[in-house]
């Protein structure tokens, strides 16, 4: 999508300097909301490839500034001079593309496509049960059934990523890459939650996938991930 000059100006919204000790693009707007998930998922991204962003915080009761400059009113919206990119997944292809390294994405042909496959299955299987939790719980009548039985696969994937880690530091190798940024800021409930994010979603992501001293990999890769800078 393309920015047109006169589109350039958003009022309503917080705009914050850059924090000081990486690379500022001057034509890098992040905009994004306090606590979201999938801004954390490009903030991981941008800090690894040493950019830097203005960002444009916005309150999810107001989203006009969002609608305005990208025509939809989720956040991440990454505009890079006058190109906007919506969805966190697609600026995670944006950067990687415009900014190659340090890599988030395998080069070779075969791997790449193995990445492919875990963001789709990541954002279209995994994401499901928190998804379809949140929308009960926010029912009249919520079916108690259904919530246990989602919680449970909630729970169980975890078995999935103790064994992603098996023998490395991150899901797809020693190195970071677009799967840990994609998944951290989901999977880091069981370890972390700010006190101030009371957000219905992350309190069941909190609630549903407990360690409980059984997945020590993944314990400490929430660790190893959160240790990282964000931009
Ligand atoms: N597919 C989009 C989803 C974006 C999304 O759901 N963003 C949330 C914040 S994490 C949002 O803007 N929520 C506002 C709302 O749902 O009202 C992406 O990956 O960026």
């Amino acid at each position: 999508m393309n920015l047109r000059d006169s589109d350039r100006s958003v009022s309503g919204a917080e705009h914050l300097t850059p924090r000081s000790g990486g690379y500022l693009h001057p034509m890098l707007r992040l905009f994004r909301a306090p606590f979201s998930t999938n801004v954390e998922r490009v903030a991981l991204a941008l800090a690894h490839k040493g950019l830097e962003v203005e960002s444009v915080v916005i309150a999810y009761e107001d989203r006009s500034p969002v609608i305005e400059v990208s025509g939809q009113g989720l956040v991440p919206v990454l505009v890079d001079d006058d190109v906007v990119v919506p969805d966190s997944v697609a600026i995670l292809r944006y950067v990687e593309e415009k900014w190659p390294d340090p890599p988030l994405f395998p080069r070779d042909p075969a791997r790449r496509a193995e990445l492919d496959v875990f963001l789709d299955w990541f954002n279209g299987v995994w994401k499901v049960p928190p998804n379809t939790i949140e929308e009960e719980l926010e029912r009249d009548d919520p079916d108690h059934d259904c919530v246990r039985e989602l919680a449970a696969r909630m729970h169980d994937s975890l078995d999935l990523f103790e064994r992603l880690l098996d023998g490395r530091d991150h899901l797809f190798g020693n190195d970071l890459s677009a799967a840990d940024c994609a998944a951290f800021p989901f999977l880091k409930f069981a370890k972390l939650r700010d006190p101030e994010d009371d957000e219905l979603f992350h309190r069941i992501l909190e609630d549903n996938l407990q360690l409980g001293g059984d997945y020590p990999r993944v314990s400490a890769w929430i660790d190893r991930v959160n240790e990282r800078p964000r931009a």
